[in-house]
């Protein structure tokens, strides 16, 4: 299998400018009837069309029978001399058959598309590529009892029916040229939630919710943020939607979260379905931070979209910026970047460190699927953002502005979106523009000199980028600053220009050693390494203006602690933990002013993945032994507090107080005292699901004695609500059990699971790969077999969610020699199998290499 290169990339020979579709849907037979225009670009007398798994029934140019070849992956046709001309290709699918979920399947009945980023080539033979902008015409016909709605792209033009045939039609323009990745289809029968939105400049969108039958009383969240999400934009970035009408459907069998598709959003419905009963205030977060990403996506990935797909972050990584920001706007601004550093810290540094390290902007590919990934998202938008800090709300604004009036309608680069931002705000990004070309994390090693006599204070930061074995050229990194004095006050707040591989910053007339807040708000997706003390992390917990600062020093403090009992175990002695670090603690607990779901995020333990990224090799066992020891503790030590600010809170009706809430219930479930009846408590009162699923997983972090029986409860309450299941999944996944193997593969025969949907895959045993780290990493590998076991199975019916079920297993750097060596065992067994899929060969081979 080949990888396709960056620098190897050719503009298209021939471009085509529009197509008219006709769709005759039939479960095992559907026709495909594509009449495409075609324009020659370059010179030459053969258009190579890309095409996957397609059954062909006639090619025509102009109407007549065209010559041809057909490989695996495509259909090169004779064009002659022909410089513009028609192309007929008929194609015939079989949606029922199509488990991968991408093209045209079939979702629990109904009909739906998944084309990002290469599956418009298993509907019909198509210059499949980002850099083809074509206006689409749909015809859809189907069954017209079954499929009451034909759904796609752009305004409805016609509909009609058939009597005869019991079928009907409808057809559909899409006026705004688009790339094939953004074609999309549904047909099925749903309940509609209809409302509209009148944009800034008076006119009135017709907005639509399409979900399962009995379902309409959990849209209202969804076209709540569509709404708000409309408003943000024209208000923040002076955005307006541009079509008549914007539809999202949500479908059960999905393989990603959701996808932008022109004026047809389809859905997980994981993002889309809440009430307050089955659905918890991260669940309601979660809805509304996709459909404002989905939504963004209209100006930034379909009004201008990429040339290629190594510049995948040009849309993706700032529309991720814009939808953080959104949430921002209309949350808690502290909450929604310390959810964002914990992507970054918990998941893209452990990407960046192991074999599919790449930079946001990728320079080698096998399987496209496999580079929608947290360096590309995540860190993409740590990149926006950071140009954000570098040219300043205003400057930022003008960028955009300048960006849409040079590129709308256009498939561009990332490098165009740098050069916008630096045209309209004066800045020079040359540098800076190395953030989308080096992959790995960069070191930052800060030391500081305070010199009494002149009142001079001193910072040295040294930055050091090694990637993949090579040594990267300095970047350019806005780092934030700030100076307390020992009283607290701010002497000093400011974002510094980080730009050689070391640098001294000096600063005057400052009276006493300060007390520096480093990286403020992670001003940069960088580690950084500096000798804190515990006095000067509990400082900053108190005292520090930026209040993810504050959250910050708390992670550390507690990291610090379980460390310290790391090498206490190492050295077989007692484990203990400072008194300052509980007092600490206590007082971020008592303190009545801190924000409540701030509070609940400093009372969230740090994971075990947040704590392996932050070593070179780790003593697994005796991590796990110190975090609980330490975890423990300080529950223990603070038991009162806890309580008393449990009881406090039980009454209040608000997220925050609610996640304050659950965060003392669970450290309160792991003091010696038993707490079973609190437990049950607030899951037999509970009235949503965030009291009633807080409660039940602190029995089962726990273990508590009435766990088994709240998971019974539970379990007969919601078997009958897939996405509530998938819930209780996890749970079972998550527990700390020996037997939990057997437990998870006995629930592969649930009623209620399904191999063929990534929801409850995910769910189930993906969750179990990724968090269970004691069972998963369990010393006799029977976790790693487990896993490869489904990987096996799932690289025949679901390639794109086994390739990203497999990332535990291919990050094994951090692991001990026994465990790294089990780990590979597996991989050498997956990378033997006859028929592995491109999306798994691609990361085994990087893991092996
Ligand atoms: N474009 C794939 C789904 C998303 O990022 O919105
Ligand atoms: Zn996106």
């Amino acid at each position: 299998l080949q990888a396709k290169h960056l620098k190897d990339y050719q503009s298209p020979v021939f471009t085509i400018t529009d197509i008219d579709l006709d769709f005759i849907l039939d479960a095992e037979n559907t026709k495909v009837t594509a009449i495409s225009q075609v324009k020659r670009l370059k010179s030459s007398t053969k258009l190579v069309l890309d095409g996957d798994k397609l059954s062909l029934h006639s090619v025509l140019i102009d109407g007549k029978v065209a010559k041809y070849q057909q490989t695996d992956t495509q259909l090169i046709v004779e064009t002659g001399e022909l410089t513009d001309f028609s192309l007929t290709v008929v194609t015939l699918l079989d949606p029922e058959a199509n488990s991968s979920l991408e093209g045209l399947y079939m979702s629990d009945g109904a009909y739906c598309t998944q084309c990002e980023a290469e599956g418009f080539r298993r509907i019909t033979y198509f210059l499949d590529r980002p850099d083809v902008l074509a206006k689409y015409q749909v015809r859809v016909e189907a069954d017209k009892t079954t499929f009451p709605f034909l759904l796609s792209n752009g305004n409805k033009v016609d509909q009609g029916d058939m009597p005869r045939s019991g079928r009907h039609f409808v057809k559909w323009q899409d006026p705004f040229p688009k790339p094939s990745y953004l074609f999309a289809l549904v047909a099925g029968d749903f309940d509609v939630l209809d409302d509209t939105f009148v944009t800034k400049s008076n006119r009135s969108v017709s907005l639509q919710v399409f979900v399962d039958k009995g379902n309409l009383h959990k849209a209202d969240h969804a076209m709540a943020s569509l709404k708000k999400s409309m408003k943000w934009d024209e208000d923040r970035f002076g955005l307006e939607y541009d079509l008549d009408i914007y539809m999202i459907v949500a479908v059960d069998f999905f393989n990603m979260g959701a996808m932008e598709n022109k004026g047809l959003n389809v859905f997980n419905t994981k993002y889309v379905l809440a009430d307050k009963a089955s659905a918890t205030d991260d669940d309601y977060h979660g809805i509304e931070s996709v459909v404002g990403h989905e939504y963004f996506h209209n100006w930034t990935g379909n009004r201008v979209t990429c040339r290629d797909w190594f510049q995948l972050s040009l849309k993706e990584g700032l529309t991720v910026f814009r939808d953080q920001e959104f949430s921002s706007d209309v949350g808690s601004r502290a909450v929604n970047r310390i959810n964002a550093i914990k992507v970054l810290k918990n998941q893209q540094f452990a990407e960046d460190s192991g074999p599919m390290a790449h930079p946001i902007r990728p320079e080698s590919v096998i399987e496209m699927n496999n580079f929608y990934t947290v360096t590309v998202y995540d860190k993409g938008a740590e990149v926006i953002r950071m140009m954000h800090s570098i040219v300043g709300e205003a400057g930022f604004q003008a960028g955009m502005r300048c960006y849409f009036e040079r590129h709308d309608g256009q498939a561009v680069t990332c490098d165009d979106f740098v050069d916008a931002m630096s045209s309209a705000s004066g800045k020079d990004l040359t540098q800076f523009k190395r953030w989308y070309s080096q992959a790995g994390t960069p070191e930052l090693t800060v030391s500081e000199q305070f010199n009494a006599q002149d009142n001079r204070y001193e910072l040295t930061v040294k930055q050091q980028v090694i990637a993949q074995g090579k040594r990267g050229a300095p970047l350019h990194i806005p780092f934030s600053l700030e100076l307390l004095d020992a009283e607290g006050n701010s002497i000093y707040n400011n974002i510094l220009d980080v730009t050689q591989s070391e640098q001294t910053f000096s600063f005057s007339d400052v009276q006493s050693k300060p007390i520096a807040s480093l990286l403020q708000d992670f001003s940069a997706p960088v580690k950084l390494s500096f000798e804190f003390t515990t006095d000067h992390l509990i400082h900053l917990m108190r005292f520090a203006t930026s209040e993810v600062a504050r959250w910050e020093a708390s992670v550390q403090l507690v990291s610090h602690a379980i460390w310290k009992n790391v090498e206490h175990l190492q050295n077989n002695s007692t484990m203990r933990v400072d008194p300052r670090v509980v007092d600490a603690f206590k007082g971020m607990i008592l303190n009545p002013e801190l924000d409540k779901a701030l509070l609940a995020e400093v009372l969230t333990i740090p994971s075990m993945s947040a704590l392996i990224e932050q070593v070179d090799i780790v003593d697994l066992d005796n991590l796990l032994h110190a975090r609980a020891f330490v975890i423990e503790h300080v529950a223990t030590e603070c038991e009162d507090e806890l309580l008393a600010r449990y009881r406090e809170l039980s009454s209040q009706d608000s997220s925050a107080a609610r996640a304050m809430k659950n965060a003392c219930l669970g450290l309160l479930a792991l003091t010696s005292d038993d707490v079973d009846g609190l437990i049950e408590a607030q899951y037999q009162q509970a009235t949503n699901m965030t009291d009633a699923l807080g409660a039940l997983k602190a029995a089962v972090n726990a273990k508590s004695q009435c766990m088994q029986t709240l998971l019974a409860q539970f379990e007969t309450r919601w078997q009958d609500t897939p996405l509530v299941m998938d819930k209780w999944f996890t749970l079972q996944a998550s527990i700390n059990d020996d037997n939990v193997i057997d437990n998870i593969t006995a629930l592969t025969n649930h009623n209620s699971f399904s191999f063929t949907n990534p929801n409850r895959v995910r769910s189930l045993i993906g969750m179990f790969a990724a968090n269970n780290i004691a069972q998963f990493h369990k010393a006799d590998g029977s976790g790693y077999q487990y896993l490869t076991k489904i990987l096996v199975k799932m690289n025949e019916t679901n390639p794109q969610v086994a390739a990203r079920m497999i990332t535990s297993l291919i990050q094994f750097g951090k692991f001990d020699p026994a465990r790294q060596a089990l780990m590979k065992q597996q991989l050498v067994k997956l990378q033997s199998l006859p028929n592995l899929s491109k999306d798994l060969f691609e990361k085994v081979n990087k893991a092996l290499e």
